[in-house]
């Protein structure tokens, strides 16, 4: 079995480097500089045409995007780890999970950034539609909240699920947003911090 994991510190690739922690599957781990060209080299490129972390190969085979890579990674290590459902209705939920965090918060998040941060010049920033996607995050966090009230993880037990989309939400953090407000979010979140797993990616940085 071959696994290489292709990675930027501060990345999207957190998700991934998560994922792999907790399912502690041996990988070649290959660590890319961003800004110094290290996703855009015709070596890379051709394993994601994307040019994007994080990448994974397996066997010899690239497998991109985050969501894809948890759900991946979930069935073919996690099913017997105990750390992804088998096939039915619990890796449904698993997977609107993982997809919701990438599509719909993801595109709320990536509209607020692209109209405030400073990545995108100043004159293409529009204060309009920077609030309708803040108001939309807003949405999202409040659904997780709820979701979350009453039960410790996504699921019944923690699964990659959690792992991939606490992940998430801890960039928002970074990011500055204001959590306090989402009790049950919290509290799930404090929960997944106890993860050893968390602990160790953490220290690694
Ligand atoms: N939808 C992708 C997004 C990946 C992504 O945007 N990666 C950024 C870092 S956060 C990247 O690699 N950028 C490098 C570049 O644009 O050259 C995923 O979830 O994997």
């Amino acid at each position: 079995m071959s696994l290489t994991f292709y990675y930027a510190p501060m990345s999207t690739a957190g998700i991934t480097d998560l994922v792999l922690e907790e399912l502690a599957v041996p990988c070649e781990r290959i660590k890319l500089d961003i800004r110094g060209g290290g996703t855009r080299t015709p070596e890379f490129l051709r394993l994601n045409p994307n040019g994007k972390v994080p990448l994974i190969v397996h066997d010899g085979t690239p497998i991109w995007e985050s969501a894809a890579i948890t759900m991946y990674l979930g069935e073919v290590f996690g099913v017997e780890r105990h750390l992804y459902p088998g096939a039915g209705t619990q890796r449904g939920e698993a997977m609107k999970w993982i997809v919701w965090t990438n599509v719909t918060c993801g595109d709320a998040v990536y509209r607020f950034m692209r109209n405030t941060s400073e990545w995108t010049p100043a004159e293409q920033h529009n204060a309009k539609a920077a609030d309708v996607a803040k108001a939309d995050i807003l949405n999202c966090l409040r659904i997780l909240d709820e979701a979350l009230s009453g039960r410790n993880f996504l699921i019944d037990t923690y699964t990659l699920a959690d792992t991939h989309l606490n992940s998430f939400v801890d960039w928002l953090r970074h990011m500055q947003m204001d959590l306090s407000a989402y009790r049950h979010l919290n509290a799930w979140s404090e929960r997944c911090r106890q993860r050893p797993a968390y602990a160790r990616a953490m220290a690694r940085g």
